[in-house]
């Protein structure tokens, strides 16, 4: 089995799980074993029980759930799910604001077998004066269908983790040169439509030959001598199945053309045509060309990207930024930003231990993120509020800290900071009193329930928490999961205003299904001269692999390294919250 196939079984898991009426955290772990295992670079159905332990995500009772699979295709727990649960029922929990309870209501007594037919039972209002089905519920499911009913996107993390494969495959081919992805992967979009791939060859046709019997291939919808187009065998978010796969192969003499217009994006390419045009140039696929070069035999540029840009007299456009957002303009007038990088990042914000939810303990958290090469990590938890994670009341948070405190001692080489994750209140008022905020060093501040209140009341909920001296950071603003349920309704500039005006960080969440902040909200707050800060949200030690995710938001987002709490040292960041302790 291949990495996608194992990641779809744990998915599947994780959807069943939720109709079964499960903790939803019990749920979210298997949604983030998934994801792990997707984006995972060695295949995992050949690893040892200690080596899948190593995945991100991937407890003792995942790993001999992978051990089964591997063996039969599928493990005792699952089918035992698909037993209880028929298939069209899944379908149903698509749609945000439905729910397991309900679905499965409206699968046994309602005749709802699939989105369609939910769909055509609210609008010939047959819903309604069913127990449970109030307007306002009614409501929700009419906006969660639409959500439904757009086509799951693939994480980015999972196509990494595919594509990673499948350029690895390509270049242990003989007479293969530069392999690279291109498209909305390598642009960093947090979701793609599909993985573009592109290869250097003077032989198209062994090449596109050999890639199409890949074992990753599930069917092939074309090939020929310089392109193929297949399916992969992969489903691994809800509902996002047959990932398509388009592959080029070009001459070396024409890969940095051909990597630069299938990287995209559409928009950039045409503003950079347009761009080129006023110069006496025009460029293709094939190079950049004098436009009175009618053959087009004499390329003045097209081996490599960076070339290309510099034949039309621009600095070095990086993939991330090729959106058509101003970045055409900064390159000719030497004013790209200097990105972020992940050696840049000197240290993590907000992550979780098992003293709630995480899987390791404080210890092996700070052990892990030294590993990293980190100088500083502020450790973690949940707040009391949180009962389904086993949020912190006063007296257990004291606990956590005093073994902090400790572990100050023990673990050399690296600064420790006391952060926690603290609930917002449905009022905006924070999930412990200040005195006990006031022993926390980073607080970062989260919604994690009531998310169905109305746009002004949730607006005005964040702006308190955004305006408190007490909190630090935002964390995950707008609430959303990709594929699973939009954020909750605010109004972003307001909250974002209120966040850039008191000085509190907003972070992106690097999580393969929060990314949250995105992109655009992440570039507003630049604008605002707001701080930001790139998290993990780790929930074991391997999970902080997520600042990858968090750094390649940034990099769509502009950032630079003096944008983000991460990139000061340990001495910076303690100074930047003792500046905000201080605070009246
Ligand atoms: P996706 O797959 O929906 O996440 O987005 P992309 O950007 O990967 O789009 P895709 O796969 O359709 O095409 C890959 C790149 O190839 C795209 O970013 C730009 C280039 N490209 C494809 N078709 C066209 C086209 O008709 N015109 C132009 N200018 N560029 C194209
Ligand atoms: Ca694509
Ligand atoms: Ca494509
Ligand atoms: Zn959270």
């Amino acid at each position: 089995m291949t990495n996608a196939e194992v990641a779809a079984l744990l998915s599947e898991t994780a959807v069943l799980l939720e109709l079964a009426g499960e903790n939803p955290f019990r749920t979210r772990a298997y949604e983030r074993a998934a994801m792990a295992v997707a984006g995972s670079s060695r295949p995992v159905c050949e690893l040892s029980e200690k080596e899948l332990l190593e995945i991100p995500g991937v407890g003792a009772s995942i790993a001999a759930h992978i051990r089964e699979a591997a063996g039969c295709g599928a493990f005792g727990d699952l089918r035992r799910l698909r037993e209880r649960f028929p298939a069209g029922l899944l379908e149903l929990l698509r749609v945000p604001g439905l729910g397991p309870k309900r679905a499965r209501f409206l699968f046994d007594a309602a005749g709802v077998k699939d989105l369609e037919s939910l769909k055509a039972a609210c609008e010939a209002g047959k819903l309604k004066g069913l127990k449970g089905f109030g307007d306002k519920i009614i409501a929700n499911i009419l906006e969660g269908l639409s959500f439904a009913e757009v086509k799951p996107r693939l994480l980015n993390w999972e196509a990494r983790g595919l594509a990673r494969e499948l350029v690895a495959a390509l270049k242990r081919m003989g007479g293969v040169g530069a392999v690279e992805a291109a498209g909305s992967l390598r642009r960093g979009r947090e979701t793609v439509g599909d993985i573009d791939i592109l290869a250097a060859s003077a032989d198209g046709a062994k090449v596109t030959e050999a890639f199409v019997h890949l074992p990753q291939v599930l069917k092939v919808l074309g090939v020929g001598e310089t392109k193929a187009s297949v399916l992969l065998a992969a489903a691994p978010t809800r509902g996002a199945a047959g990932v398509q796969c388009d592959l080029r192969v070009v001459p070396a003499a024409s890969f940095g053309a051909a990597l630069q217009y299938f990287t995209g994006s559409k928009d950039h390419n045409v503003a950079l045509r347009q761009w080129a045009l006023k110069r006496h140039l025009t460029v293709n696929e094939y190079g950049v060309f004098k436009l009175g070069d009618k053959e087009q035999k004499q390329p003045v540029a097209g081996r490599t990207e960076a070339e290309v840009y510099e034949a039309l007299g621009l600095a070095y456009i990086p993939p991330e930024l090729r959106e058509n957002r101003g970045e055409i303009e900064a390159a000719a007038a030497g004013k790209l930003p200097r990105l972020v990088t992940l050696s840049d990042i000197r240290g993590d914000l907000h992550n979780h231990s098992n003293h709630t939810d995480g899987r390791h303990s404080l210890e092996e958290m700070a052990r892990a993120a030294k590993e990293r090469g980190w100088e500083w990590v502020a450790l973690g938890d949940h707040s009391r509020s949180l009962t389904v994670a086993r949020g912190l009341d006063e007296k257990r948070l004291r606990a956590s800290f005093k073994e902090l405190e400790g572990l100050r001692a023990k673990v050399k080489g690296i600064e420790l900071f006391r952060s926690m994750e603290v609930d917002i209140l449905e009022d905006g008022r924070m999930d412990y009193p200040d005195d006990v905020l006031d022993e926390i060093d980073v607080v970062v501040a989260s919604v994690h329930s009531r998310f169905k209140q109305p746009l002004e009341q949730m607006t005005a909920r964040l702006c308190r928490a955004a305006a408190n001296r007490r909190v630090d950071v935002m964390g995950h603003l707008s609430g959303r999961l990709l594929n699973k349920r939009p954020g909750y309704a605010f109004d972003p500039e307001r909250v974002l205003k209120a966040a850039a005006g008191a000085g509190t960080a907003c972070e992106i969440n690097g999580q393969p299904d929060r990314q949250d902040l995105d992109d655009v909200s992440a570039r507003r707050v630049r604008e605002l001269g707001g701080a930001l800060a790139l998290t993990t949200d780790a929930h074991s030690t391997s999970e902080f692999q997520f600042m990858e995710m968090a750094v390649t938001v940034a990099r769509r987002a502009w950032l630079e390294p003096k944008d983000l709490l991460n990139c000061k040292s340990a001495k910076e960041l303690r100074e930047w919250l003792a500046a905000r302790a201080a605070k009246p």
